[in-house]
């Protein structure tokens, strides 16, 4: 995977900084959107009430998850430091197979584009994608 450029790192964080103030409504659609199109990626929620869009617990956990890509824009020189624990987390913790992360990444960046066609452009798309690659990447440090 080609690493982040500083041009990437720049549009990342002007990204984010205009979008940021509604992560967790892109937090919440993208964990609808990935428990609904990938539904293998429920068994780790189980222990959920409720897996329907819009529940609470997909409220909470969508805002959850988009704090730790909040954190991640902080530390975009160094993710694999920055992610660790939480990669430690994921790998020894709660198991999740480190598939899943390019799936909710995809979700992701699908909600970004719906949400803010107009900033979505193709530069800005690639640099999320990388982003969100190497957020996925640094997630899974820890499963070997
Ligand atoms: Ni993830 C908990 C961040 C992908 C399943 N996850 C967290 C927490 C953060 C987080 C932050 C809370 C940590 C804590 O309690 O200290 N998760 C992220 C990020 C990504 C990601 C930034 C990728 C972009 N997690 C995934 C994926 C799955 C996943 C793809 C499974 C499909 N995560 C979980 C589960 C928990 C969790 C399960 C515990 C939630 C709970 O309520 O029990």
């Amino acid at each position: 995977m080609a690493s982040l450029t500083a041009k990437d790192k720049d549009a990342v964080k002007a990204f984010w900084a205009k979008i940021s103030s509604k992560s967790q409504d892109i937090g919440a659609d993208s964990l609808n959107r990935m428990l609904i199109v990938y539904p293998q990626t429920k068994t780790y929620f189980s222990h959920w009430k409720d897996l329907s869009p819009g529940s609470a617990q997909v409220l909470k956990h969508g805002a959850t998850v988009m704090g730790g890509v909040d954190y991640a824009v902080t530390k975009l020189d160094d993710l694999k430091a920055g992610l660790l624990n939480l990669s430690e987390l994921h790998a020894f913790t709660l198991r999740v197979d480190p598939a899943n992360f390019k799936i909710l990444s995809h979700n992701i960046l699908v909600v970004m584009a719906i949400m803010f066609p107009d900033d979505f452009t193709p530069e800005v798309h690639v640099s999320m994608d990388k982003f969100l690659a190497a957020v996925a990447l640094a997630l899974a440090e820890k499963y070997r």
